[in-house]
């Protein structure tokens, strides 16, 4: 059996689109990647060192802060403070972005995280995950302001996600396909195991949390009659998959085909993911797969970006049960 690659390996394998080209794009990741191991580590022993449960605090979105939140998002800034091609950093559980301090050597990327995704996981064993959006600099060599950061999906240069499940994974994108690696703890190196990968037009399955049904709109609610209706030329009924943690479902969904939906609600119509380091990253992902991303009305990745922690409501997945929910929401179905 042949060496499978390490992220580098397979990166300058061919030309990259990636600004600053394959080598920034595989020392990027590879800093990124350093984030997921320190946190795969820390998870795998999270039982044995006093580190589940909660900090007291609330975040800005108003949240209870995990003991494991406020780590994950110490160990994005230390790492990528170290890291040369990042000049600033924007997190979920950070009000304001850090600007790293000037050096003539900082690269032009920024990159915005939700550090640890499924957080009501933390503390049962469930699958958890980091996600992670870049952009570029538009002026590189100027110090960046938070503007600069708030921006829409399609000016993106590459984004994807960290997932701690059985095995650690990282699945990423920069505009040329979607591409998975497995952490293979013996040699501490993600390695290739998931090549370009593609969604089926239709899937079996579908995620959400059905017990907001009540807040959702007519139409929505009548997509989930369709989805569990039975008919065997559609594949209907689909079966319900939800873990509590974005990354896993959409994972799931990758690879097999189906959706994940977080309406917006009647009194909450931005509904409650968040835009530019939720939505925006696993949209690029999920296209670049052959999937689709949606507010229910409008491309994702078209969404206007006006404020850091802004709200959308997502549905993504594969392309034609996307279409499908849309066609609903829409009142055309
Ligand atoms: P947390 O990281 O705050 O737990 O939120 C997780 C999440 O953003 C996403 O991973 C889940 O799919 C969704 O929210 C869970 O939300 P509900 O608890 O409202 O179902």
């Amino acid at each position: 059996m042949p060496m499978l690659a390490t992220i580098d390996q397979f990166l300058s394998r061919k030309p990259s689109t990636f600004p600053g080209g394959a080598p920034a794009l595989s020392g990027l990741l590879g800093h990124i990647g350093l984030v997921g191991k320190h946190l795969a580590n820390d998870l795998r022993r999270a039982g044995l060192a006093n580190i589940l449960g909660t900090t007291g605090a609330t975040n800005v979105q108003g949240e209870v802060v995990k003991k494991l939140d406020e780590i994950a998002n110490d160990t994005c800034v230390k790492v990528l403070r170290e890291s040369r091609f990042v000049c600033a950093l924007a997190s979920e559980e950070m009000e304001r972005p850090v600007i790293f301090p000037e050096g003539s050597s900082r690269g032009p990327y920024m990159v915005l995280v939700d550090p640890l995704d499924g957080s009501s996981n933390t503390d049962v064993n469930m699958p958890l995950g980091s996600i992670f959006s870049v952009v570029a600099n538009r002026q590189p060599g100027r110090t960046p302001s938070e503007s600069d950061l708030v921006r829409k999906g399609t000016e993106q240069v590459a984004a994807g996600y960290l997932l701690y499940g059985a095995s650690t994974m990282l699945v990423f994108t920069s505009g040329q396909g979607v591409h998975g690696f497995t952490l293979d703890p013996g040699i501490g190196e993600y390695l290739l195991s998931h090549e370009a990968i593609t969604m089926p037009a239709r899937g079996k399955v579908y995620a959400a949390n059905e017990g907001n049904g009540h807040k959702w709109s007519a139409g929505m609610r009548k997509y989930f009659d369709y989805l569990k209706t039975p008919d065997k030329a559609t594949g209907r009924p689909y079966s319900a998959r939800y873990s509590g943690c974005l990354v896993g479902d959409v994972h799931r969904i990758l690879l097999g085909g189906g959706l994940y939906l977080y309406p917006g609600e009647l009194d909450k119509p931005e509904g409650k993911l968040r835009l530019l380091y939720e939505a925006n990253p696993l949209a690029m992902v999920v296209e670049q797969a052959g999937g689709k991303a949606s507010t229910g009305t409008m491309r994702i990745m078209d969404v206007e970006a006006k404020t850091l922690h802004q709200r959308v409501p997502l549905i993504i997945g594969s392309r034609d049960d996307v279409t499908n929910a849309e066609e609903h929401i829409q009142g055309k179905a």
